[in-house]
């Protein structure tokens, strides 16, 4: 077992050149001595930080190297059953760490690195995050290949190698300003590139009706624009185990044929021009996090990532000559995450029909043995939508079997509902309302087997509020499986104090692959001896943060202080604002008697926001402005600060939740589908502050309502409140400290000489109507946070509900998640790699 930050080792002398036998540690220092020179060629006494990292990246990439290839020959040999995940999104972070821990190479690269002279530390901090998605999602994806791996599944994730991950956030007058990520400049040491894999993909064109020699009906797809595929391959390695998959992401490249006949019609610059429209499928990852937008390239990006990862499936299952189309479907599970990879199911459709030469009920039979979809959202706004007109554009072919698939989609409904034209009108693929458009969330449901939600509530509302008439048509169909998180990377990699105490107390490391087994310090939660460990850890962890917020905020915070963390994108029914009101009050309460008793709290944030959505971005700056006012105002003596750290990533979420005391997670009840930031801050022994929303709800009930702070409106207590009619100027008028700090968003106090700075926040709230109940929750929130002041004032009673929370996480393992995944939904069995 490592030692968390351990003390460097003493220098050790070089190995004497007769020795013949070498010690792990000597060969992983010569290896990356020589990937150094020979691969990086660079002399030692030039290389920086980053040709370090490299370096000793290929070091450990030889063993995962060796692993992956293992791991493919035995699934292969085997003719295994397995699962491809389609995710447009893969937030990855660094991989660095996990590749050490996965090859139990941690230690050794450690001192290899600091007998080389090298900080370790500061190597791995030259990594750039691998960051192409937005959020929750994202992560959820690639949490998922970690257990997979770790699990022995056999499990391949495909998804777009986007040349720009989700921009780097800087803040300029406390404004987002974005910048783009160009994460791969100098080269990406992890990823294989197998052109000899490529595939073609097409677009546009139209759809010629011609008769075969057997005076069938044939549609042909022509005329088409085609682009390449190329897939760079990212090993995913499991912990304690010798499994290593792939992620397969394909990057868009211009086929020859589009360069050539540009370049026979007019030249270099025309060639070079096409050039870079083959390019730009695969150039940046959206930043829209649920804002649905319709862009023309979103879709092609859909398109192009699922037509080469439906191809690659298909030459693979293909060559192997025990298989055919007859156990396609045996062979072969698909994830859709969310409805990004939707049009996979027409795809496939296309291919068997147009391609191989099916009847449409065969075909359509292969497709829903094939696919299950996973629904991530209820916000209607993130539900995606293509106009017909578009899809028709790029592609004709694809909106025919829409059509097909539709019409015996509504054959089923009036079958199940004789003559009920609202049902038809509800579970239709197409949207009639006003310009008409494809619904690809119904398209998702009709082709798969099964549709999932992402945690208990969600589920339920999925059912009963979004797809009611499916649920009733399709009985069985739709299931739960509450996400989870790895606890690799959100406790043994992030967290090595608490880490190592965990592995101290229960005499093991087990933990690590069986999460369960954390139910062994509940025992412990009274021990003041433990209790006291535990804190050190966590006051450890908050000097470190405290340093970083220091270096990228400019502010002093104490140790010692509540730190009180609310880490996601920003988003309103999220209520950021929510969070900042609370800080507004309690300003307002120190300005009006200096001398109140309050435990000391730093508010850290993270968030980015989607470039255009300029209300998150007036939350964004309300939070820097007010945060500095606070900050500088000697009259609260301290007891209050605000950082707002820049360029949220996973890197620094690693950073950031093993030092919160506080987990905010308030969002409007019904609004955040299950969340997972949640379950990473409580894991690591934070109290969550939370509304009954999404996985909150399970978490309160793992941890027991004594160990979590809820307040607020329940879902049906919202939807009670809109059927009677909600107006933010009764909660306004009836409460004067609720009014006093509106009243002071609405005014320039903080922005002297600029009044309505906060125009648009202050609008959300008032004027707008209060979307998300902010003013109806406020009270109830201002509560709870007086309760959470209060046991924080009791060190061991704190100590006592930390422990617990870390203890009764076990649920939230997504290697649970994925085993009931595979159970349940894929059918398939792990394998096991020697
Ligand atoms: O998916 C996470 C959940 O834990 C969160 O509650 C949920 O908000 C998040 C369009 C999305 N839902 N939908 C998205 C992301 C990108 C995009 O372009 C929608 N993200 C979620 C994991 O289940």
């Amino acid at each position: 077992m490592r030692t968390a930050k351990a003390a460097k080792p003493a220098k050790k002398p070089a190995a004497p050149a007769t020795k013949t036998v070498d010690s792990p540690e000597e060969r992983l220092r010569s290896l990356i001595h020589r990937h150094l020179v020979s691969t990086l060629a660079r002399h030692e006494g030039s290389a920086s930080s980053h040709d370090w990292w490299v370096a000793t990246a290929l070091a450990v990439r030889d063993t995962i190297h060796e692993r992956m290839i293992a791991t493919q020959a035995v699934h292969n040999d085997q003719n295994a059953r397995r699962i491809y995940y389609f995710s447009l999104e893969y937030l990855m972070g660094r991989l660095f760490g996990n590749n050490l821990l996965a090859t139990g190479m941690l230690d050794c690269a450690r001192s290899a690195l600091e007998s080389l002279g090298q900080d370790f530390e500061k190597i791995r901090e030259a990594e750039v995050d691998m960051g192409l998605g937005n959020g929750g999602l994202g992560r959820l994806a690639a949490c998922f290949l970690d257990s997979l791996a770790t699990l022995d599944y056999p499990a391949l994730g495909y998804g777009i190698y986007y040349e720009f991950g989700l921009f780097r956030q800087q803040f300029v007058n406390g404004n987002q300003v974005e910048h783009p990520d160009n994460w791969m400049r100098f080269g990406n040491p992890w990823e294989v590139v197998r052109p000899e894999y490529a595939q073609v993909v097409r677009f546009f064109g139209r759809v010629e009706n011609v008769f075969d020699d057997r005076g069938n009906y044939r549609p042909r797809w022509v005329d088409t624009k085609t682009i390449l595929g190329v897939p760079h391959d990212i090993p995913t390695a499991g912990y304690g185990t010798k499994t290593v998959n792939l992620l397969r992401l394909w990057a868009s490249k211009s086929t020859e044929d589009f360069d050539l006949a540009a370049f026979n019609r007019g030249g270099y610059f025309e060639a070079v021009r096409e050039q870079t429209s083959g390019e730009t499928v695969s150039k940046v990852l959206y930043p829209n996090d649920k804002t649905e937008n319709g862009k023309e390239l979103r879709l092609m990006q859909q398109y192009f990532f699922v037509a080469c990862s439906l191809r690659d499936i298909i030459r693979r299952h293909l060559r192997n000559p025990a298989n055919s189309w007859a156990n396609f479907a045996d062979q072969v599970a698909v994830q859709l995450n969310d409805t990004h990879p939707a049009i996979a199911v027409v795809e496939l459709t296309r291919i068997l029909v147009d391609e191989e030469d099916m009847s449409f009920e065969a075909a359509w039979e292969i497709v829903g043995r094939t696919f299950a979809y996973t629904n991530h959202t209820l916000l209607p706004e993130a539900l995606e939508k293509w106009s017909v007109g578009l899809f028709e554009k790029v592609l004709p072919r694809h909106l025919q079997l829409i059509y097909e698939i539709n019409r015996r989609l509504l054959d089923a409904v009036e079958v199940k509902w004789p003559g009920d034209n609202d049902k038809k009108r509800v579970c239709s693929v197409i949207e009639e309302n006003g310009g008409k458009q494809v619904r690809m969330a119904n398209l998702a449901v009709a082709g798969s087997h099964t549709v999932n939600g992402v945690a208990a509530l969600h589920t339920a509302l999925l059912k009963q509020d979004l797809f009611p008439e499916f649920d009733a048509l399709y009985p069985g169909k739709f299931q739960n499986k509450t996400n989870g998180i790895t606890p690799r990377r959100w406790l043994l990699k992030c967290n090595p104090r608490l880490s190592d105490l965990i592995t101290q107390r229960l005499g093991h490391e087990n933990w690590v692959r069986d999460l369960d087994l954390l139910r062994g310090l509940e025992k412990s939660a009274d021990d003041h001896a433990f209790q006291k460990e535990f804190m050190a850890v966590k006051r450890a962890n908050k000097v470190e943060l405290a340093a970083i917020i220091k270096a990228e905020c400019g502010i002093e915070v104490s140790p010692d202080a509540l730190f009180d963390v609310q880490i996601k994108r920003l988003h309103e029914y999220k209520r950021q604002h929510l969070n900042l009101l609370h800080i507004l009050a309690l300003y307002r309460r120190l300005l009006q008697n200096p001398g109140l008793d309050i435990v000391p709290r730093v508010f850290v944030f993270g968030a980015k926001a989607a470039p255009g959505y300029d209300l998150a971005k007036n939350i964004i700056r309300a939070i820097n402005v007010i945060g500095a006012r606070i900050n500088g105002d000697s009259r609260i003596g301290g007891k209050l600060k605000v950082a707002f750290l820049p360029n949220y990533r996973v890197s620094l979420a690693e950073k950031i939740i093993p030092a919160a005391d506080l987990s905010e997670q308030i969002s409007t009840a019904g609004k955040e589908a299950s969340g997972t930031g949640n379950m990473k801050l409580s894991l690591n022994g934070a109290l969550t502050i939370g509304t009954l929303d999404g996985a909150n709800v399970e978490i309160g009930e793992e941890v027991g309502g004594d160990n979590i702070f809820i307040f607020g409106l329940t879902v049906d207590e919202v939807a009670a409140l809109w059927a009677k009619g909600y107006n933010p100027w009764d909660k306004y008028n009836a409460d004067e400290e609720l009014r006093a700090i509106i009243d002071w968003l609405g005014s320039e106090y903080f922005t002297p000489g600029e009044p309505g700075a906060f125009g648009a926040l202050h609008h959300s709230l008032m004027g707008g109507g209060d979307p998300y109940l902010l003013l109806a929750d406020f009270r109830s929130y201002s509560d709870a946070q007086a309760r959470v002041d209060a046991a924080y004032r009791n060190p061991k009673h704190w100590a006592k509900l930390a422990i617990l929370n870390t203890a009764r996480m076990g649920k939230f393992s997504s290697d649970r998640t994925i085993r009931e995944y595979a159970e349940q939904i894929w059918k398939i069995k792990p394998v096991a790699v020697r």
